[in-house]
């Protein structure tokens, strides 16, 4: 019958997706830069593993991704710095998924603006767990079949915050000194491999982070950005994509970028209200 000659040509034309396009293990994918990448990547036809805490955006992105660019979306919801979930998650996925191009190790947080000697222990964990275990995690999960297939590549969203410590981020820029130290180990460690390790260093994004670093105040949020056009979770993710993309000879080591009007973490220029 017609329609099942329909369903049948739809089945091959979406397997042969499966086995031809590239695929992208994108973590905290559900906002922000994270976001932003899976956005790009759909895009430019890859086929997407979309992690995060909560599934209902990632469900929301998968329907308008795979309706908008014809790429397929998978959903693997977990918390980075649940190890065994994270682990069980993986083994999970459908063999036709399991060979990972490119990992985005992107899930991480900041909260608070505390001083060093007077911030709360909970929440520093919380950020080491995140930015440190978890990506790390994902890494030791990851890279080994990466290795096996010979081919790969591993982007780790770091920060300018890791260049430098700045006032009231001291434990936040460790975590990313920490994403920078990772970054350049894990590329010595595969240096006798095709495999490729970058370390993305952004300035001021305008996302939620910012919300979730003064603890749920959005008109803090809103002032930090006053006075400046800063990036967006698209922007990154056009860095993202493009170190992806370089031909497989070239290694994107590292990228720093920021607005234009900010210079170091924390030298920026706002204009004042006219
Ligand atoms: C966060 C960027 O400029 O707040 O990773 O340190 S910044």
């Amino acid at each position: 019958r017609s329609s099942d000659l329909g369903v049948l040509l739809f089945s091959n034309i979406v397997n042969q997706n499966i086995m031809e396009a590239k695929i992208v293990f994108i973590t905290g994918a559900s906002s922000g830069i994270g976001e932003g990448c899976a956005r790009k990547f759909a895009k430019e036809g890859w086929n997407l593993i979309l992690n995060a805490r909560t599934v209902s955006k990632l469900e929301e992105l998968k329907a308008e991704l795979e309706a908008t660019h014809g790429v397929r979306v998978y959903i693997l919801p977990f918390d980075v710095r649940d190890r065994k979930l994270a682990a069980a998650s993986l083994e999970s996925l459908p063999e036709e998924w399991k060979a990972i191009d490119v990992l985005v190790n992107n899930a991480g947080l900041v909260i608070g603006v505390d001083k060093e000697f007077e911030g709360n222990l909970d929440e520093w964990d919380i950020m080491i767990d995140t930015n440190i275990r978890g990506l790390l995690a994902m890494t030791r999960l990851v890279v080994p079949g990466m290795v096996e297939r010979g081919r790969g590549h591993i982007i780790n969203i770091g920060s300018i915050a890791g260049d430098a410590a700045y006032p009231g981020g001291s434990v936040y820029c460790a975590t990313k000194a920490a994403v920078k130290a990772l970054s350049d180990g894990l590329r010595i460690d595969l240096v006798d491999t095709p495999l490729r390790v970058t370390n993305i260093k952004p300035g001021m994004v305008e996302t939620n982070f910012t919300v979730v670093r003064y603890r749920g105040d959005k008109e803090a949020a809103d002032n930090f950005y006053k006075g400046i056009r800063p990036l967006t979770g698209d922007d990154i993710a056009e860095t993202v994509y493009f170190a992806a993309s370089a031909p497989a000879h070239i290694q994107i080591a590292e990228v720093l970028l920021m607005p234009t009007y900010q210079a170091t973490g924390t030298i920026s220029y706002k204009k004042k209200p006219e």
